[in-house]
């Protein structure tokens, strides 16, 4: 198989009995009267196309069933099935996304109640179903109600109009090409089925990074096309959302300056916003990244990000729509021979005084950890530092830093860490998953967004098992409490197939594989040491001795970045006192990230019982090991997988494998070098 269905497989179900059951449901479909092109549309499409597959049915669309079973969906209160005293009074029904799954009788006859609270929340409640049933779950004396944790679920793709995709590792993009819009493509309806069946409601169809092309997106030229986007995710309750650039005003050659507290510059955009909202009534709103690695922003006009920020605000406020502001802001042309300053102090340092300066409108979008992206960081101390604001966490689901798709690294348990980060700005339990649910403090928009990894390759993702990122993501999102572990035997059986031994493997595999990938590139939370603007495979001084702000030390005696009060950059201030404290100390530094913290001797012992240099060789050496392991559990699965994706996985992990000796080789080289100490098991270090 290709893979191009993803989760959305809906494989035969083998069971005879079961096959009856859903039969019995879903045969007969009573869905009131709905709009061609809406939710509720796309939520019979999904059915007319699933159940064929699952269960060799075409569903009966009707207005009223005259059957004694059927299934009725719609939004609450619509028909006399989905009344709100047959559905009983469901907290998830406040909540505009929630949705209700139950079997009713009444009169002689039974249902299955589909009800919703929006049509968007109908669509959601279908696909859990079709969830349910994939899976092989009876849904007789169903009774379930859901709704999300959190409001905004984004999703970012860093496309240029080119069709090229920065930090794209699974082909081109599905939406440009040539400069072209490819609006009529069947691919961006199958997109928008994947994204709205794990629950994502809001997206970026284009780079952070805006140049000349994409600015026209903006522009009568070519907004009819983006237009059309927008009627495809509108259908599947997703809000469309640009980047553009701030200096949009001088790059049209519209207005000379950028200066936000320029009336020409407010004018410009508040006219800007009245023609978007022309083209597409419910468009969702601006994405920025301004002052930030060499695109333009407020500070040339000696104005800072609040200006900057609310001048974009103000012009969408009468539209109700949103401005993400991103903090991802630092400077990348400093002189690494005065490292002074700390690139990982930066965000904090830039926007923490500015809190209560934004408009209600704008909210902050800032990355999971202060550098970026990298396999292991501490929690960006920004996150929740800021009561007054708005604030969205930014995820990166695109393996930029972790294996760019080519190596396994299954990165949920990752972002559950962060969300389990237990802050403490409001006492114990300001957890990240709290305060990005708006629950610490009282934000009027928050969430979650992240970097997408999909492209035009057939499987979407370029490595099949990248799948399980995106769609973890979605179901993080919707529910964070879901543990890494369930969501990958989901996607595992929604993806693969029935069998448990495929299932388990798969599992097993995903669940290691970000440990996997942190033991044989850079050591201890000290990060990079990639080649350099490519981001993949060894370069240990890569970016030792350049402009970008990411050191690691190394030299004869030790290596770590000194971020104490005591001796160092003081980043660690930046936490509440109660974590600055752990940071700060050697003793209570978690191992995983001392070298983010701390310079040590390599002959520093850590809490494992080992010294740093020969934590580094033993986890350089058995993290090859474990890749080896993994393939030769893979090759156990020959015949219980379909041969094209067997195949093709097997291929990305002799490559992995490969890779992983390099990594190996060249760290455990480099630092037996540095540090002239042997490894106590003298293993081959060149
Ligand atoms: C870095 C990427 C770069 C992005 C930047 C960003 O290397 O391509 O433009 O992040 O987030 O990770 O803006």
């Amino acid at each position: 198989l290709s893979g191009y269905e993803a989760w959305l497989r809906y494989d035969k179900v083998k069971d005879d009995q079961l096959a009856a059951q859903y039969q019995a449901w879903t045969a007969t479909i009573a869905a009131g009267s709905y709009k061609q092109a809406s939710p509720i549309a796309s939520a019979i499409n999904e059915l007319q196309l699933a159940l064929p597959k699952l269960i060799g049915i075409t569903p009966q669309v009707v207005i009223e069933p005259s059957v004694k079973q059927f299934l009725a969906i719609g939004v609450v209160g619509s028909s006399a099935y989905l009344d709100e005293s047959l559905i009983g009074p469901m907290a998830a029904l406040s909540h505009n996304e929630g949705y209700v799954l139950k079997t009713i009788t009444k009169d002689e006859q039974s249902y299955l109640a589909i009800a919703g609270a929006s049509e968007q929340a109908v669509l959601y409640g279908v696909f859990h179903l079709l969830r349910l049933m994939a899976q092989g779950e009876s849904i007789d004396a169903i009774s379930l109600s859901e709704q999300p944790k959190y409001n905004l679920r984004m999703i970012n793709h860093w496309d240029n109009m080119d069709g090229s995709i920065e930090r794209g590792y699974a082909g081109r993009s599905i939406f440009f090409n040539k400069n072209e819009l490819l609006a009529d493509s069947p691919r961006i309806v199958d997109y928008a089925r994947l994204m709205a069946s794990i629950g994502i409601n809001g997206m970026t169809i284009n780079n952070v990074n805006v140049h000349r092309p994409e600015t026209f997106l903006i522009t009568e030229k070519l907004l009819p096309q983006v237009a059309k986007f927008a009627a495809v995710f509108r259908s599947y309750g997703i809000k469309l959302f640009l980047c553009v650039n701030y200096a949009a005003t001088i790059e049209l050659g519209e207005v000379e300056t950028a200066d936000p507290l320029d009336a020409r510059v407010k004018e410009w955009w508040k006219q800007k916003a009245k023609e978007v909202y022309a083209a597409i009534p419910d468009f969702g709103g601006f994405v920025v990244k301004a002052d930030s690695e060499n695109r333009p922003g407020p500070f040339t006009y000696g104005r800072d990000h609040a200006d900057g920020a609310n001048m974009l605000g103000e012009a969408l406020k009468p539209f109700g729509g949103l401005v993400f502001w991103r903090c991802f802001v630092y400077n990348c042309h400093q002189d690494w021979r005065d490292r002074s300053t700390d690139r990982a102090r930066a965000a904090y340092d830039h926007f923490k005084p500015l809190d209560g300066r934004f408009l209600d409108n704008v909210i902050l979008q800032i990355k999971n950890g202060p550098m970026d992206f990298q396999v292991r960081e501490p929690v960006s101390p920004l996150f929740g530092a800021m009561p007054n604001t708005n604030a969205v966490m930014e995820f990166q689901i695109t393996q930029e830093y972790t294996g760019q798709q080519r190596h396994v690294c299954y990165l949920i348990p990752q972002w559950k860490e962060v969300l389990e980060f237990d802050t403490k700005v409001k006492g114990e339990g300001s957890t990240v998953k709290e305060i990005a649910a708006g629950n610490i403090h009282p934000y009027t928009h928050s969430g979650i967004t992240a970097v997408t990894n999909i492209g035009d390759d057939a499987n979407w993702t370029g490595h099949h098992l990248a799948q399980s990122n995106l769609y973890g993501y979605g179901r993080l999102l919707w529910n964070p409490d879901l543990s890494s572990e369930d969501i990958a035997a989901e996607w595992a059986r929604l993806t693969f197939s029935e069998s448990a031994v495929v299932q388990q493997m798969l599992v097993d595999f995903l669940m290691e594989s970000w440990s996997i990938y942190e033991s044989y590139t850079s050591p201890l939370g000290v990060g990079w040491m990639v080649t350099p603007h490519y981001h993949y495979g060894p370069d240990i001084d890569g970016y030792e001795y350049s402009k970008w702000g990411t050191y690691h030390f190394a030299d004869h005696k030790g290596i770590g970045v000194n971020r104490t009060v005591a001796s160092g950059t003081g980043y660690t201030s930046q936490y509440q006192p109660d974590i600055a404290a752990v940071y700060e100390n050697l003793e209570t530094c978690p191992d995983e990230l001392l070298l983010f913290f701390h310079h040590v001797p390599y002959t520093h012992v850590l809490h494992s019982g080992k010294t740093v240099i020969q934590h580094i060789y033993d986890t350089h050496f058995q993290g090859v090991e474990r890749v080896e392991y993994w393939i030769s559990r893979w090759q156990q699965l020959e015949g219980e997988v379909d041969a094209e994706r067997y195949n093709h996985i097997l291929g990305r992990l002799q490559h992995q494998l490969e890779n992983s000796k390099d990594w190996r080789d060249i760290i455990n080289t480099y630092f037996y070098r540095k540090s002239g100490i042997a490894d106590e098991q003298g293993r081959t270090i060149y």
